[in-house]
């Protein structure tokens, strides 16, 4: 068994502040709305908050584009509100874990200011390149790397007179870890936060920052090109454990990397016991259903999903991450649930997909009510810089002729769908703001929303609430060893979690979810007796044990079950 740990036990809920609660009605959330909101998050019962970037920002990627890494965005809030935030969450026996995002900064930060003037020792703080022209004398990208949002991830700086690396918006300028002042100030401002006493960071894209000597061009089918030259590369992990050494490791600190292209083996050097971070994001599973890139849309299958869930759950070295979606992702109920019919039973059955495996679960803010994904009408809608990037590249160039060609993909996959605002109750703009909110709210609040869901007796927040409540109560939940059964099942997902610990009453428990909206009966090889735990249809009969080397159980649409086989 995993040695124990507070992060390990923690369940945590992302808050996304621009779309969580608005207290001034300018039509962005901000630090106020969320203390508002504090209760309702310590009712569900989670144990950590994970807030997205407040710090300084243009917001030209909502806030991952920092100007000031100790200062508070203006709409958002001062320094002082974010004081009382955090003394508001500890007293509810909560943490916080911030955004640390030391990739890129904005290009409106001092450093690349100054950087982009040459100012003495400022000018290796990003990555410049002369690079070539054309034969109009018009500049060249250095190599043929691509950025995460589409297009060259070079661009021409007239101020700098050559060009800078961004693999995200132009607006983010990739910082120069080679340089040891940049490494130096940025550890000194995560000292300075974990000084103020909060709980760890998420951090942002953290296996980019070394890239490799002479930034070599990428295999141009790559997406994007060049990602298996700058992800992982050749200083990552001495940059980490250095960062580790001279910050987190003084304190009590959770981390968790969000890491690009890692597979199980690779995520071992990060998060293994003597590794660097407590805990990385891989990305395996997000891409099931773009293997053909951005623009393709595609159906994911399951025994995919269980074999990506399987690898992770047995072969990492070291404590993994639980999560479906963020503020990146599409709505987990319109992805991999059903949006429509069974929006109601198919977001159980992901909570419990989510509350079940071992690992920490990461939750997102409105998934705990089924929010969907939104229908967006045009491209004045849309505020994703991501997508705006690839819809405007398309219509650049001709791919496409109007939005309404790229519309079906938008609404499949623009981190849009995750950023809609909160929805609170059926009252205007959901109860999210009294002004215009800045990004469209989802028109499906009036049914959708907490004071709905509050009032529904056996609905989708209750069952977040119960089933958090049966992890916290259950250490084979947390701990517990993870078997697949049924690999090969098109529809049922079915896995077992044991605890080898002889002082536990539940030691032994069967997860089976049926993935689809058909019924389904199934044959589970557990040798056990089975009985009912927990699940999200009532009436639900226990199982019945035909043979001794199997139990056949009768599933409904959509149906989640947790069997003791203590
Ligand atoms: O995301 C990094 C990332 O690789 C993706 O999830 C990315 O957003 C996606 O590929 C684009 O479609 C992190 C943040 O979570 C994201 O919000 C930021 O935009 C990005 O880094 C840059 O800081």
């Amino acid at each position: 068994t995993a040695a124990r740990a507070w992060w390990k036990e923690a369940v945590v809920y992302q808050i996304y502040p621009q779309s969580f609660n608005d207290s001034d009605g300018d039509g962005v959330g901000d630090l106020q709305g969320i203390i508002e909101r504090l209760d309702y998050v310590a009712s569900l019962g989670v144990d950590v908050i994970w807030l997205n970037p407040v710090y300084q920002s243009p917001q030209a990627d909502n806030g991952y584009d920092i100007s000031d890494y100790r200062a508070i965005h203006e709409a958002y809030g001062t320094l002082d509100d974010w004081e009382e935030l955090l003394d508001e969450i500890h007293a509810r026996d909560m943490r916080l874990v911030m955004d640390l995002v030391v990739n890129h900064t904005s290009d409106e930060h001092e450093w690349f200011q100054r950087s982009r003037r040459g100012e003495d020792g400022y000018r290796d703080y990003y990555i410049w390149r002369e690079g070539e022209t054309d034969e109009y004398g018009d500049p060249t990208p250095p190599n043929n790397w691509g950025s995460f949002f589409g297009g060259s991830a070079w661009e021409y700086d007239e101020k700098g007179e050559s060009q800078y690396l961004h693999l995200f918006h132009e607006k983010q300028p990739d910082l120069n870890w080679e340089n040891p002042e940049i490494r130096s100030d940025i550890y000194e401002m995560i000292d300075w936060w974990l000084e103020k006493g909060i709980d760890g960071f998420r951090m942002d894209v953290i296996n980019l920052i070394s890239k490799p000597e002479g930034l070599p061009d990428g295999d141009p089918d790559s997406d994007p090109v060049g990602v298996e030259q700058f992800a992982n590369g050749p200083r990552t992990q001495e940059f980490l454990n250095e960062m580790a050494a001279e910050t987190f490791d003084d304190y009590d600190a959770m981390t968790v990397g969000e890491c690009v292209a890692i597979d199980v083996d690779i995520a071992g050097d990060y998060v293994s016991a003597d590794g660097p971070l407590d805990m990385a994001f891989h990305f395996q599973h997000m891409q099931l259903d773009q293997q053909d890139g951005w623009w393709s849309i595609e159906d994911w299958s399951l025994p995919d999903l269980k074999s990506v869930m399987a690898e992770w759950q047995t072969d990492l070295d070291g404590w993994n991450t639980v999560y479906l979606g963020n503020h990146d992702q599409p709505r987990i109920v319109s992805r991999f649930g059903d949006d429509e019919e069974y929006r109601e039973a198919s977001a159980k059955l992901l909570a419990t997909f989510l509350l079940t495996h071992q690992g920490t679960p990461f939750l997102f803010q409105g998934d705990e009510i089924g929010m969907t994904n939104c229908p967006w009408a045009s491209f004045e809608e849309m505020r994703d810089a991501d997508a705006k990037n690839r819809v405007a590249l398309a219509l650049e160039s001709g791919d496409i002729e109007d939005y309404d060609e790229a519309r079906e993909v938008v609404e499949f996959r623009s981190r849009d769908n995750a950023r809609t605002p909160m929805q609170w109750d059926d009252s205007h703009n959901a109860g999210f703001t009294d002004g215009d909110p800045w990004i469209k709210v989802n028109p499906n609040y009036e049914d959708i929303n907490v004071a709905a869901a509050e009032t529904a007796e056996d609905g989708i927040l209750s069952y977040y609430r119960e089933l958090i409540d049966l992890r916290s109560d259950l250490d084979v939940l947390v701990y517990g060893e993870y078997e697949l059964l049924l690999p090969d099942h098109e529809t049922v997902y079915a896995y077992r979690r044991t605890l080898d610990e002889p002082s536990v009453d539940v030691d032994d428990v069967l997860v089976v979810l049926n993935v689809s909206p058909t019924e389904t009966g199934v044959s589970v090889p557990v040798d056990t007796d089975a009985a009912l735990l927990f699940g999200n249809e009532l009436d639900a009969s226990d199982a019945s044990s035909e043979s001794h080397d199997s139990i056949d159980l009768d599933l409904q649409p959509y149906e989640a079950r947790l069997y003791d086989l203590s």
